[in-house]
């Protein structure tokens, strides 16, 4: 009997352990902000994601974006942009390269449209002062914040390794000599659901696989929300909702898809794979509550596009279409 009980008590204070374990480490996580988006798209279609985990918004007045260039561990005030706003509680914004008007200084290809409509904040106008969103592959990404204590600045996540050029980018093959998947080049990686904070220290070795799903070049689709394991379901921001529910077929289409959308379509923005945009006609004829429209994409090449809808009141809408 008392062997009984001793096994018993052994067994809950073993289940008291776990628990009290697992509330400290989703404690200890989801505490701070980390890069949940990182779009190293064509061209200077260039952006992140910033993700706040926590249970309050955050005032980003203190934190800035670091690029560390082509291997360089030495912070530049040109490389780094300081942030502004604030992220409100599981939401996120999204940083957007500032290149929309070609006709100032320091300004050259404009960010695709598609692209554009996802911002929350431009950063890098002119980049003969502010070049920190400029990464093509080989620089490593940091988002600082400033330590009142201490007057420092000091990361709360760390994108590849600093003081690290991959060549030409981070891959699963290291030593990143060109071999391999390149990860950080070409490519929209999505921070995996099971990340629930950032590295803060700056890593012996950066393996993109652990922490990054990859999807491809200037694909803008997820952008402005994030799903992870500190919240319930994704987060929806505030200033570009973002709305799923798309049926459209048949996909892969031939000569003519049909859409249905949850809202009535203003503008419709096509993307080709290299992230052109390209003229979609379409006919509405509507239905109870969803809208429905046909596109012609008889004149479309071969390949993968993005669709995004966008309705007049600014709510979105996107779906990848296979011709
Ligand atoms: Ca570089
Ligand atoms: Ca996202």
């Amino acid at each position: 009997m008392f062997f009984c009980d001793f096994c018993n008590m052994k067994k809950i204070i073993g289940i008291f352990c776990v628990a009290m374990l697992s509330a400290f480490q989703v404690k200890a996580q989801c505490n701070e902000l980390f890069i949940s988006e990182y779009v190293e798209g064509s061209r200077n279609n260039k952006a992140l994601e910033i993700y706040n985990p926590t249970a309050g918004a955050i005032d980003l007045s203190k934190y800035r974006v670091t690029r560390w260039q082509n291997g360089s561990a030495a912070w530049t005030a040109q490389m780094s942009d300081l942030l502004s706003g604030s992220i409100q509680p599981k939401d996120v914004i999204v940083v957007v390269l500032d290149r929309r008007d070609t006709t100032q200084t320091g300004q050259d290809t404009p960010v695709v449209l598609p692209l554009r409509l996802k911002a929350d904040l431009f950063l890098s106008k002119d980049y003969n002062t502010s070049y920190s969103m400029s990464f093509n592959g080989d620089d490593a990404m940091s988002i600082d914040k400033y330590n009142d204590a201490t007057a420092k600045w000091v990361p709360v996540d760390i994108f590849g390794k600093i003081g690290e050029r991959p060549s030409p980018a981070w891959s699963d093959k290291p030593p990143y000599t060109g071999t391999g998947t390149w990860y950080s080049m070409d490519k929209t990686l999505i921070r995996k659901d099971s990340v629930m904070a950032g590295v803060a220290k700056n890593p012996l070795e950066f393996n993109p696989k652990l922490e990054w799903v990859i999807n491809p070049r200037d694909m803008f689709d997820s952008l402005g929300f994030h799903r992870c394991l500190c919240t319930q379901g994704p987060s929806v921001s505030v200033k570009a909702p973002v709305i799923s529910q798309v049926a459209i077929y048949p996909n892969p289409a031939v000569s003519m898809a049909t859409v249905f959308l949850p809202f009535e379509m203003e503008q419709l923005v096509c993307l080709n794979a290299a992230g052109q945009l390209v003229k979609v006609k379409f006919n509405h004829f509507g239905m109870d509550d969803m809208s429905q429209y046909s596109l012609d994409v008889a004149h479309l090449p071969a390949g993968v596009y993005t669709l995004e809808f966008i309705a007049q009141n600014g709510a979105k809408a996107t779906a990848r279409l296979v011709k």
